[in-house]
């Protein structure tokens, strides 16, 4: 059995696609890194993961198919079994504290700060002996280490957010100072959040692939299936005692920044615009939606002449680097839902597209073009609001109350959670959204886009 080095907050569907895939082969040239999964609000795969020793099936689907048992975890905590994981966590052999808790998990504001108003964050300031939110957990058990007079370990983020390390950090100093500012002290000194890109599509688990991997032998009723590609890049400020990553193929680097940019804005930008305008067009998946010319010519613009443009100039080979996105997105083997894809729009346009709009503008730059998937974003929320559908997404209640009202586009364009003051004020940019919008709404998404195309 091997020792448990790593604590992870979130084992869904992409943590163990990617991250425990990573470690399942480190695993093999050094056992103490096995990882515990922690999943304190839903406790269905941790309770199967333990079912099945922490063994789950890995399908590669992609030009060629593949399939492998994963065994990276050793033990297992769901709700109700914190007192477990703190005592997990006061452990020296654990060095690394990672997460995939989604964006919304973070509980920071617009601006990417903490939110106090957060009704965890509240929580945890009531109660800090027993968080619910991840920026309690690691602030409560850094305490710990700091009254036995441990090392602290690293927290390690491994969600999509734009410096999600350094984000996370401020977070959890902004909460530790309201706590005991010494202890934030301690925190700032000892405790290194270092930035990651993670990279791999990793559609939701379906029925269609427990029955695929049972075809193939395996009784598994959590595998998980992803493309070939994945990549990890973590910044190079691990301390000495710290999993070998590069032993198994994750980058070091120096500086994340660029990695992280280019893919938060060229392929998960991508991904919003194909999910909201492919639903509106009646797609299902991202490989459908690539089939359609229209579409896929006006995300391949998008990506060419308004994204790569906020980007440069930058260390990367962004003409290849988009190519090799575009056709990831064409695999056909993959069936990545854009419904899944369109969750929490919310949390994901600001960094996949606002910022690219923001810079645009700063630069002079048109963002007509960048207008349409934020315009068909509003018309999805429309839509599901007035079919009552629901809308996953942490501003539901709100989204769906100005889904069902006059006037959508100012509606929404008025939620600071989403638009920054700076794009909100700024008419250049509110026309562009309106006229989308009305385009999308007079003439319907695909005489837009066959216009967007005709006009290339
Ligand atoms: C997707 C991401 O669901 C989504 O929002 O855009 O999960 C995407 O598949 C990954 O970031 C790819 O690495």
């Amino acid at each position: 059995m091997s020792g448990t080095g790593i604590v992870h907050f979130g084992p869904g569907a992409f943590h163990r696609a990617h991250q425990a895939d990573y470690i399942d082969r480190l695993l093999k040239q050094d056992d103490r890194w096995g990882i515990a999964a922690v999943s304190l609000r839903s406790a269905a795969t941790v309770e199967t993961l333990k079912r099945q020793q922490g063994r789950y099936t890995l399908a590669i689907l992609d030009a060629e198919t593949s399939f492998r048992t994963i065994a990276a975890h050793n033990c297992f905590f769901g709700p109700g079994e914190g007192d477990g994981v703190r005592a997990l966590l006061r452990d020296p052999a654990v060095r690394i504290v990672s997460s995939t808790v989604t964006e919304k998990g973070y509980c920071l504001d617009g601006d990417g700060k903490l939110d106090f108003g957060h009704p965890d964050i509240a929580h945890d300031l009531d109660d800090p002996e027993h968080p619910v939110s991840i920026v309690g957990w690691l602030t409560l058990s850094l305490r710990d280490r700091r009254e036995a007079r441990l090392s602290p370990f690293t927290p390690l983020c491994c969600d999509n957010m734009v410096s999600n390390g350094k984000k996370l950090q401020a977070a959890v100093l902004a909460y530790a100072r309201r706590l005991d500012p010494s202890l934030a002290d301690w925190i700032e000194r000892e405790a290194v959040f270092p930035d990651t890109m993670v990279d791999s599509i990793t559609p939701a688990t379906d029925d269609a692939l427990r029955a695929l991997v049972r075809e193939q032998g395996f009784e598994d009723d959590i595998p998980v299936s992803r493309e070939a590609y994945t990549a990890w890049i973590v910044e190079d400020v691990l301390p000495v005692g710290s999993p070998d990553l590069a032993s198994i193929g994750v980058v070091m680097a120096k500086d994340v920044g660029a990695w992280e940019k280019a893919k938060l804005r060229i392929l998960n930008g991508a991904h919003s615009t194909l999910a909201y305008l492919g639903l509106l067009t009646g797609h299902e998946t991202v490989a459908d939606a690539m089939g359609d010319e229209a579409l896929a010519g006006f995300v391949g613009r998008l990506v060419r002449q308004d994204i790569i443009a906020s980007l440069e100039p930058s260390p990367l080979d962004l003409d290849t680097y988009s190519h090799q996105i575009l056709d990831r997105f064409r695999n056909p083997a993959i069936g990545h839902k854009l419904a899944q894809i369109a969750w929490d729009g919310s949390q994901k346009l600001p960094y996949r597209l606002l910022d690219t709009i923001a810079e645009a503008r700063a630069a002079g730059r048109s963002v007509e073009r960048l207008a349409v998937p934020i315009a068909a974003w509003m018309l999805f929320v429309e839509q599901r609001a007035q079919a009552g559908i629901e809308i996953v997404d942490p501003l539901a209640a709100r989204l769906a109350q100005i889904g069902r009202s006059a006037d959508v586009v100012n509606g929404l364009l008025s939620l600071r959670q989403v638009f920054p003051e700076r794009l909100a004020s700024d008419s250049t940019f509110t026309d562009a959204v309106a006229r989308a919008a009305q385009r999308i709404r007079d003439a319907g998404p695909r005489a837009v886009l066959r216009e967007e195309l005709a006009d290339a």
